[in-house]
């Protein structure tokens, strides 16, 4: 009897898995170029990616020249997108290149610079939609080599980072307007899948011949930059939102394949390739493509939900939307440092990278304005950057006074809104024991390495528990976010003299 009802218990088990299993796949579509991992990469390299908590982004190409202005015009365009801008013929822009000689230029002084910041990574463009290169590229005379400067400026960057001990990464756009082989925004925006699998990008074949000849131009550049550049940890891809590479799942997703074998631990973002029904960034079951997701560009989420369980970058304009070098700041709003600063203690507390960009001018010179900014950023990741670096969302919930952030059992609190009465009130979570009860072990004011007192506490009308951390004279005066380390422990109810110091 005993054995019949173990057997039949079985066989409902086997049977209630099978349809959950069943249920499963039909959700799930079998794409072959979709994501090829669920979740985090879990290798070193990428722990280190993880761990930058700032990097630094540069802009720099012919357009730096023109700097969003020509013939006494100004564009209120991207001043990288200055080709397309309609102020410049392209023919003009195209004969640039033999003018730039960037006798300013100083790739120790920019990577010194970087460094003070607290950059532990820098992103650079290597090649823009203009397709102008900045190496000496083999397969393409639009390059450094054929201007009067002559020098492999990617080299300079490459060597001048990787010796202040800041990790190198490659932007490259796919889109490249300078090859005749490019054919330019043929996409279709679409969701329904069947229209997508039958779609064409081109017109006939002699188009498609010649699309041939752009992806082999495009594979031979890249792994040309690996070969030559074996120190940079990554590629940063952009413009691969063209149709006609969109349409090339499988191909793109083998070269991927093939750079990732050519330099163990390469670093690829979301903005390489689309699965075979053209979804970008996450295939169309949902699971992120590649390393990290790049879709927070100019545009932190404001929720872990948002960030869906996947590494993140965040990359940041200073102003509104100029990437390259514009001489003109006053059109939109330039963000402050502590704008900037504000950005990445929020990225990272939602387990993001954040990247601010420069734009340096056709001389090789970075601006006053950002010279400034990266001072300040940095003076106060000197002394605060332990909330940054290596540090991910904490246990805590949001909080108005600003971000927590947490580093094995350290909590950060930034506070970019101090509180009026100079008590930065912390609720704290919840024990998961019902006779326990969190209270403030330590807290500490980062910038004044001296413990701080903690005071009445209480429980808030959600009955939730909170404490009170006293701001010092010295900090009160302060018009900048300052970071309070604390420690929490956890003690029991019953321990009459915790407790009470948690509720006086
Ligand atoms: C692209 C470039 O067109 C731009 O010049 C710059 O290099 C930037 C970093 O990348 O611009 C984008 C790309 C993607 C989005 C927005 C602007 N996006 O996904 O929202």
């Amino acid at each position: 009897m005993k054995k019949s009802l173990l057997l039949i218990f079985a066989l409902f088990t086997v049977f209630v898995l099978e349809g959950v299993a069943q249920q499963n796949s039909k959700e799930r579509l079998p794409l072959k170029h979709g994501a090829h991992r669920i979740g985090k990469r879990t290798d070193t390299e990428m722990q280190r990616w993880r761990e930058y908590g700032l990097g630094q982004f540069i802009h720099w190409g012919v357009y730096a020249i023109p700097g969003g202005q020509w013939k006494g015009k100004t564009t209120t365009y991207a001043a990288e997108w200055f080709r397309s801008s309609g102020l410049i013929t392209k023919e003009e822009y195209d004969n640039l290149y033999k003018e730039f000689n960037p006798t300013d230029f100083d790739a120790k002084q920019w990577a010194k610079q970087a460094k003070q910041m607290g950059a532990k990574y820098m992103i650079f463009t290597t090649k823009h939609h203009d397709g102008f290169c900045m190496w000496p590229s083999k397969y393409t005379d639009y390059t450094i080599a054929n201007t009067p400067y002559r020098n492999d400026i990617v080299k300079e960057i490459v060597d001048a980072y990787t010796a202040e001990g800041i990790d190198v990464y490659l932007y490259f756009s796919i889109i490249d307007w300078s090859h005749p082989g490019y054919q330019g925004g043929k996409g279709i925006t679409n969701d329904d899948r069947k229209m997508w699998i039958n779609y064409d990008p081109f017109n006939n074949k002699e188009e498609k011949d010649r699309y041939e000849t752009f992806k082999e131009f495009t594979r031979n550049q890249l792994i040309e930059l690996l070969t030559n550049y074996p120190a940079a940890k990554g590629l940063w891809f952009d413009g691969s939102w063209d149709g006609a590479w969109m349409k090339e799942a499988a191909w793109v997703d083998k070269l991927g394949e093939e750079l990732r074998n050519m330099h163990p631990g390469l670093i690829i973002g979301s903005r390489f390739r689309a699965d075979e029904l053209g979804k970008r960034h996450v295939d169309a079951n949902g699971d992120l493509i590649d390393d990290y997701d790049q879709r927070f560009e100019r545009n932190l989420p404001n929720t872990l939900a948002e960030v869906g369980g996947n590494d993140w970058d965040c990359v940041m304009t200073v102003p509104e939307n100029q990437w390259g070098y514009h001489r003109d700041w006053s059109l939109t709003y330039v963000k402050t440092a502590y704008d900037l600063i504000e950005m990445t203690v929020k990225a990272n507390a939602l387990d993001g990278n954040f990247v601010i960009n420069f734009g340096p001018d056709g001389k090789g010179s970075i601006r006053s304005e950002e010279t400034k900014i990266a001072k300040e950023v940095g003076e106060w990741m000197a002394v605060n950057g332990s909330a940054v670096y290596g540090t991910h969302h904490s246990v805590l919930d949001k909080q108005d006074w600003g971000y927590s952030t947490q580093k094995e059992d350290n909590i950060y609190l930034s506070v970019f809104n101090k509180p009026m009465n100079n008590l930065v009130r912390v609720k704290v979570p919840k024990s998961k024991d019902k006779d326990m009860i969190f209270v403030i072990e330590k807290a500490e004011f980062l910038s004044l390495k001296k413990s701080a007192s903690v005071q009445n506490g209480g429980r808030d009308k959600t009955g939730s528990l909170y404490y009170d951390i006293v701001i010092p004279k010295e900090i009160q005066k302060t018009d900048k976010p300052f970071v309070i380390k604390i420690k929490l422990k956890e003690v029991n109810k019953g321990d009459k003299e915790a407790y009470q110091q948690a509720l006086t």
